[in-house]
């Protein structure tokens, strides 16, 4: 079964196009999970027994785990371990960000891939096709490639203009990325993109770029992404085809429960309305 596979399946089974974000950052985590042995992993077990029904995704962030050495490694395999083991259909987005030379993303894909065992990775695009090549053999592995980040600063590189060719229009880096994308680096169906919801605007021209390909959007909550824009700008022609990222939005939320099955709710509730328009 590929990513993609999986992900509609559960997006369909959950009518949800939720993912929620595991970013256990220690020293948020409520106090009665600090005292645990294994913190970030009990603290993870909670949200997902809560949330599992609402949500179409998981995606821990790795750097939350190194942070911690060692035992938060080891506390991220338990949470990767757990989703299989309760909910094998949740699909696992490891967000990791990495890209190197080839033997070096040999090692990188081991890790996720092998002993982790997710479905999905995010990648930085900067060293180019060639050298995520690797990746993008493993065919029922998604592959995330960060083309608009939600940072205030993103801009800096991504909104460069750049220019391919002579006799070829410029363009924004951005731009370059999603169309590289579609047209070479997709050639197994298993590549994605990462646009931030605090960019609506370049949200809808990478849509109008890539077609109906599934965009991972983080930046809702937290960073002041607007949900209406964002679901504007991303859907597809199939009124789908967005992971909508939260992370501190749920997972620190009084009752996270009840925060991913709101804001399920209302992503649905958004989506019918466009789709009525
Ligand atoms: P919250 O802001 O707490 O919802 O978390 C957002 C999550 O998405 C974090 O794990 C970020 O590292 C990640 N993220 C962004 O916030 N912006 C991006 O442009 C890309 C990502 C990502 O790749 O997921």
């Amino acid at each position: 079964m590929t990513f993609q596979q999986k992900l509609d399946a559960v997006v369909s089974k959950n009518n949800s196009l939720l993912c929620v974000g595991l970013d256990p950052e220690f020293p948020k985590i409520p106090e009665q999970f600090q005292k645990e042995k294994h913190p970030q992993f009990s603290f993870n077990k909670y949200i997902i027994d809560q949330t599992h029904e609402f949500v179409c995704c998981y995606k821990p962030n790795s750097a939350f785990y190194e942070a911690r050495g060692a035992v938060g490694v080891a506390e991220l395999k338990m949470t990767c371990d757990y989703i299989h083991q309760r909910y094998p259909d949740s699909p696992i987005l490891l967000d990791f960000k990495r890209g190197d030379i080839g033997n070096t993303n040999e090692s990188y894909a081991q890790f996720a891939f092998e002993y982790l065992q997710v479905d999905a990775i995010t990648l930085q695009p900067y060293q180019g096709g060639e050298a995520l090549s690797l990746f993008f053999s493993r065919k029922e592995k998604g592959i995330f490639i960060l083309c608009k980040t939600s940072n205030p600063g993103s801009g800096e590189f991504q909104n460069k203009n750049v220019q391919s060719g002579r006799d070829v229009p410029s363009e924004r880096l951005y731009e370059l990325v999603a169309r590289s994308v579609v047209s070479n680096w997709n050639k197994n169906n298993n590549c994605f993109l990462v646009v931030g919801a605090t960019y609506p605007e370049e949200l809808a021209m990478v849509r109008k770029l890539v077609g109906d390909m599934t965009i991972l959007v983080p930046g809702v909550g937290a960073q002041e992404g607007e949900l209406e824009k964002s679901l504007r700008a991303g859907l597809n022609s199939k009124k789908m085809g967005m992971i909508i990222n939260v992370s501190r939005g749920i997972i620190f939320a009084q009752n996270p429960g009840v925060a991913a099955r709101l804001l399920r709710d209302e992503i649905n509730t958004i989506r019918k309305y466009i789709a009525s328009q």
